[in-house]
């Protein structure tokens, strides 16, 4: 199994994006048995991130991709179910560009599912003691738009499973804002080993009850 991961650049004024780390520190792991892997940083920006990707899964062929993104200020790792067809940008990308109300690919559907086992998932990081759910809204910034061309671009392929998971500030992102909840790298490279796994495992998702609004 090729596990493409990506990971995202930093933007909002952040000096790092854990989500690039991430990623970057896993493909320095041995891969389990059977796994071949390898991360992409992207730029935080609404077409040029997507077109990257696009390129990459066409050159190298993946049968798993796992888009990664923070959500300072979320305090679990989410599990996005659902990637939404609206581009709503509350602060310009990286490239300087805001777009506000306008759809991501103007033929497209309203909405795509995630691809990947996420509840089976949810169990399996609930079970090695990680903070997860299950969330039905990755917003309307560049994450959102990633994961939806992401699995846009999969709908025409059927044997890639894709989706995008939100993480956590680090310790030392949140060390100065209040009340921010924070994750070590170290537990998300762990969660990321734990979904490897389970997509490994699970061709279907289990039966359990749902996620939250957030
Ligand atoms: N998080 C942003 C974009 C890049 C990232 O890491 C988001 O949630 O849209």
């Amino acid at each position: 199994m090729k596990v493409l991961f990506t990971g995202f650049e930093p933007f909002g004024g952040e000096s790092t994006n854990p989500s690039a780390v991430a990623v970057e520190q896993i493909c320095l792991l041995p891969p389990p048995t059977g796994v071949q892997w390898q991360a992409l940083i992207l730029p935080v920006e609404f077409r040029r991130s997507a077109t990257l990707m696009q390129s990459c899964i066409s050159s190298w062929q993946p049968d798993l991709v796992l888009c990664i993104g923070q959500a300072g200020g979320r305090p679990q790792i989410s599990l996005e179910q659902v990637a939404i067809n609206l581009l709503e940008a509350r602060i310009p990308d990286n490239s300087g560009w805001q777009p506000s109300g306008e759809p991501i690919i103007a033929t497209g559907p309203a909405a795509y599912f995630s691809t990947l086992p996420l509840k089976a998932i949810r169990q399996q990081l609930q079970h090695n003691g990680i903070p997860v759910n299950i969330s039905y809204t990755a917003g309307t910034y560049v994450c959102n738009a990633l994961m939806y061309q992401l699995l846009h671009h999969l709908s025409a392929m059927s044997s890639c499973r894709g989706g995008f998971i939100h993480i956590p500030y680090t310790p030392e992102q949140a060390a100065g804002k209040p009340d921010a909840a924070s994750m070590s790298v170290a537990v998300v490279v762990q969660a990321l080993l734990e979904i490897v796994r389970c997509c490994q495992q699970y061709s279907e998702d289990i039966a359990a009850v749902g996620g939250t609004l957030d």
